[in-house]
């Protein structure tokens, strides 16, 4: 008997009845407790009426029973009292007997269990995105219609989601959108900002509606994620404005609509939480606390007095392309119900030491004392892979407590979170697997570890190989074989990444596998600022190991060498393991051969790997020793490395559709993704035979040169492009040696790569581009590139490159990648890496932020152009070494 006012109750109730009717019992549901010989279980919450009405007599002590979501299990003759400190404990409560009735097949005769969670939000998170931009609009930006999610629309697959998220106990549910309030409510002053039909709208009601009834029932609580400041199409329109523009300053329309559309939202749908996103689309971090404490919360003080309501309801802050930080103290203030999110180690799973900046974020997050939530983003080094280490994710969830003081963890789907609900596997039909099936392990062990993370390692090993032997019908022998194969493979990515990668951002697909020119050169590819110190333990990246072996210095922390001894120890152990397995498996057999396969791929690709570390570790050397037996030593390693990624091409091509469900140019390692090309390996292949093509090429070529050097290949003057300026025009200046860019003599150019000789560049004021940003407004009538020099410096007054891990537009006009890596010298300000801007013909703008930036003229968008480390590089530095792979 349950509540029957209680729907979380009365769900936990209806569960055990399932059960126990599966059991052979016979059922009989009441909300009042009646005299029977029979056995009864009360489920109930703490403190109710209908708990003291009907477990007064037990007299049960329940002055213990504090904590959120927890329970308590008492048996008493034949009645077991189930109650919950609140209305999931109860559910808890009865799932927990739920889960005992199915483990041992019997109903146990006598309980005694106390159990609460420990972590306080457990939640998953569904994309309202897609793989790739929907046809005239920008990132993020998806209307919710069945054409589009067809999924978001079927009740069944809601069910079936909620069901695993409960089994789970999982209670938070994100979904991930840039402007959901389009499709889901209407505005009266703005009539015409609504992005879909009216009978999708209704669809959207309806569909919104049944979710948030069916997740509360679960005790979970639904929260819509939204980016700033985005707006819908229509209404951009309207107004002749962007969707979205991240040097756009804030403007009363945005903050109006955006503020009303909030409103409207908390007034429709009150028991939805919000999560925002202060990003991507705003400018600075002080238009940021602005948009925050003048925007958002009052959008949401709006809603609550139309609901009569006082309570403040949790606002979630994410951390991401903010000063976290600094937005709580500048809001807290004024709204006292805020939680905070951060990523735990950015866009991978790289560590469960995790340090450096970002975890001083955490850590000061954590420290305000609310609820701060551990985000563990998108998987970009685990796809497409299945992964499941128990041991790696309960050491994660410890860490999450210990090292950054966090009590909340919000998940991501373990791969093609772009591609919900799909994974990326290829099947024999045709058919596709749901990413929820596929990835159980995933949720469950974060989920399990989240409720509890002190868990007894060796109680783990046994409860997995229990979960794993009944799962594939195996002996207990080859389900810890099974374990052991998830253990190992479990280390392979997230070692790889922070020891070799270039950024944790899901810029980069890592199980695609890396460019030698990459490994030794990875600056020209800007390796994400903070990413080695917060994503991984101390250690030497490739660079300065080389340099340390040849000044024979001594060696500390994690070395690339170590590295890959272990991933190709891993991978060795774990297929060992899985293949020992397979003979024993006697369910689910489909399954398990592709987990194996997944196994065997993760095996190819460290030995891929580590192939081609051992060879850059040569050319690195050769760098110092410039003796060509150290590339002569390198070219085994480089030819044996394309042999395992045959292995991997052969082992993927009938089973993926993909690597990674980011279909876009905002993936640029090891290639770039644009027009959806370069997701398989089999795309890559070409790319890796041709690298060893150029490296054996420069390799002869230096044999029978007479001094021991080749002519490297110096670029040719880039073909120059006019345009004609709209309102301004501004002052320009030749790109030569002498002219002074700013007019003052540390600005003065010095070194010019020939590429941009016959450049006519933009003058601005430093000042100006140090408050206002720079801004060009143009007509052209062919597609023209826009060469912009960005300064090599992180510090405030000089504009930092386009970073995709905070801005996902970042690469709209392909101007994310340097195309000439140190190509220019001033006299005493930092050296300047080139990117481009293209524009297609028509009116164009550009819009950069504030900081000092070069605009260094148009050139023509039709003509070959090589990009290249040009090498003007300050006294003292190494020149790069990439050249003998081009
Ligand atoms: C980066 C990333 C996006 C998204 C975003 C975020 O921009 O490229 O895909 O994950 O971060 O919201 O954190």
């Amino acid at each position: 008997m349950s509540d029957a006012n209680a729907p979380r109750a009365k769900y936990g109730a209806e569960k055990l009845a399932e059960t126990l009717t599966s059991k052979g019992f016979q059922i009989t549901a009441s909300d009042k407790l009646k005299k029977s010989k029979d056995k009864v279980i009360v489920i109930g919450e703490k403190g109710t009426d209908f708990w003291k009405k009907n477990a007064k007599s037990a007299k049960i002590d329940d002055s213990k029973l504090t904590k959120k979501e927890g329970f308590q299990i008492r048996t008493q003759n034949n009645i077991t009292y189930i109650e919950g400190t609140d209305a999931t404990g109860a559910l808890y409560g009865a799932l927990e007997l739920v889960d005992r009735i199915k483990e041992s097949g019997k109903f146990p005769s006598e309980l005694n269990i106390d159990d609460s969670p420990e972590m306080v939000l457990r939640g998953a998170c569904i994309g309202m995105q897609k793989p790739v931009y929907l046809p005239g609009r920008d990132v993020y930006e998806y209307p919710y219609t069945p054409e589009t999610f067809p999924w978001f629309y079927d009740q069944k697959l809601w069910i079936k989601y909620l069901d695993m998220m409960v089994d789970n106990r999982m209670n938070s549910l994100y979904l991930w959108n840039g402007h959901p309030f389009a499709s889901l409510v209407k505005l009266k002053e703005y009539p015409f900002a609504v992005e879909v039909s009216d009978e999708d709208f209704k669809k959207n009601e309806e569909i919104y509606k049944f979710l948030t009834v069916e997740a509360n029932k679960r005790g979970i609580w639904v929260i819509q994620m939204f980016y700033n400041i985005i707006v819908s199409k229509p209404f951009a329109e309207h107004y002749n404005i962007k969707t979205q523009d991240r040097s756009r300053p804030i403007t009363p329309l945005l903050s109006d609509y955006t503020r009303k559309s909030i409103a409207a939202f908390i007034e429709k749908y009150p028991n939805v939480g919000l999560m925002v996103c202060l990003g991507e689309a705003i400018n600075t971090v002080d238009d940021d606390v602005e948009w925050f404490t003048k925007t958002i919360i009052p959008g949401v003080r709006d809603g609550l007095q139309a609901l009569g309501k006082t309570e403040e309801p949790p606002i979630i802050l994410r951390s991401h392309d903010t000063d976290g930080p600094l937005v709580m103290e500048k809001s807290l203030p004024l709204y006292k119900n805020l939680y905070t999110e951060s990523k735990y180690t950015g866009e991978s799973l790289t560590t469960y030491t995790p340090g450096g900046p970002w975890g001083e974020t955490h850590k000061q997050l954590s420290s305000l004392k609310s609820i701060h939530i551990e985000n563990v983003h998108i998987l970009a080094n685990l796809e497409p892979f299945r992964y499941g280490s128990p041991d790696f994710i309960q050491k994660t969830v410890k860490a999450m407590h210990n090292i950054h003081g966090a009590n909340a963890l919000h998940l991501y789907p373990q791969a093609s979170y772009w591609d919900w609900p799909y994974s990326a596997d290829k099947t024999k039909t045709g058919e596709r697997l749901l990413e929820m099936d596929r990835d159980w392990i995933w949720y469950k062990a974060w989920a399990r570890y989240a409720w509890d993370s002190k868990r007894d390692r060796n109680e783990e090993i046994k409860y997995w190989d229990n979960d794993l032997a009944s799962k594939y019908g195996t002996s207990q022998e080859a389900a810890n074989n099974i374990l052991k194969a998830y253990e190992e493979t479990g280390e392979i990515a997230p070692k790889t990444l922070r020891r070799f990668g270039i950024t944790e951002g899901n810029r980069q697909t890592l199980l695609l596998g890396m460019f030698e020119s990459q490994l030794v050169n990875p600056s020209k590819w800007r390796v994400y600022p903070g990413f080695h110190e917060s994503c991984g333990p101390p250690g030497e990246l490739l660079l300065e190991y080389a340099k340390k072996e040849w000044n024979k210095e001594p060696h500390s922390g994690e070395l690339p060498t170590q590295i890959i001894a272990e991933i190709t120890e891993h991978g060795r152990l774990a297929v060992e393991a899985i293949d020992k397995a397979e003979a024993s498996v006697t369910k689910d057999k489909e399954e398990f051969l592709r987990l194996k396969n997944d196994v065997h791929c993760y095996k190819a690709f460290a030995d891929f790997f580590s192939e081609k570390v051992k060879a850059a570790i040569l050319v690195l050397r050769y760098s110092y020793s410039n003796d060509i037996a150290d590339l002569d030593k390198a070219l085994p390693h480089l030819e044996k490395s394309i042999e395992y990624y045959e292995l991997l091409v052969n082992l993927t091509k009938d089973h993926y559709w993909y690597a990674n469900s980011m279909q876009t140019a905002q993936r640029r390692i090891p290639i770039g993704g644009d027009d959806g090309n370069n997701k398989t390996w089999a795309e890559l292949l070409p790319h890796y035979e041709r690298e060893l093509a150029n490296f054996k090429r420069n390799l002869e070529k230096l044999k029978s040169s007479k001094d021991g050097k080749i002519e490297t290949k110096e670029g040719k003057p880039w073909k120059p492009a006019e345009v004609t300026f709209i309102d301004e025009k501004p002052g320009s200046y030749l790109v030569k040696t002498g002219t002074k860019v700013y007019g003052t003599d540390i600005s003065e150019l010095t070194k010019i790569a020939p590429e941009l000789q016959n450049l006519k560049g933009f003058s601005f004021v430093e000042n100006d581009q140090n408050e206002k940003g720079t801004h060009l407004k143009f007509r052209n009538t062919k597609a023209v590139k826009l060469v912009v020099g960005y300064f090599n410096s992180d510090q405030k007054r000089f504009l930092l490159p386009p970073s995709l891990e905070t801005d996902a537009a970042g690469n709209a006009h392909g101007q994310a990648e340097v195309i000439l890596a140190s190509a220019m010298n001033l006299k005493d300000l930092p050296r300047v890496n080139i990117h481009t801007y293209t524009f297609q013909p028509g009116e164009n703008k550009l819009d950069l932020g504030k900081g000092k930036v070069l605009i260094l003229g148009f050139i023509d968008a039709d003509q070959n152009i090589t990009p290249r480390d040009v090498g003007y590089i300050d006294a003292g530095e190494k020149a790069a070494i990439d050249w003998l792979f081009y």
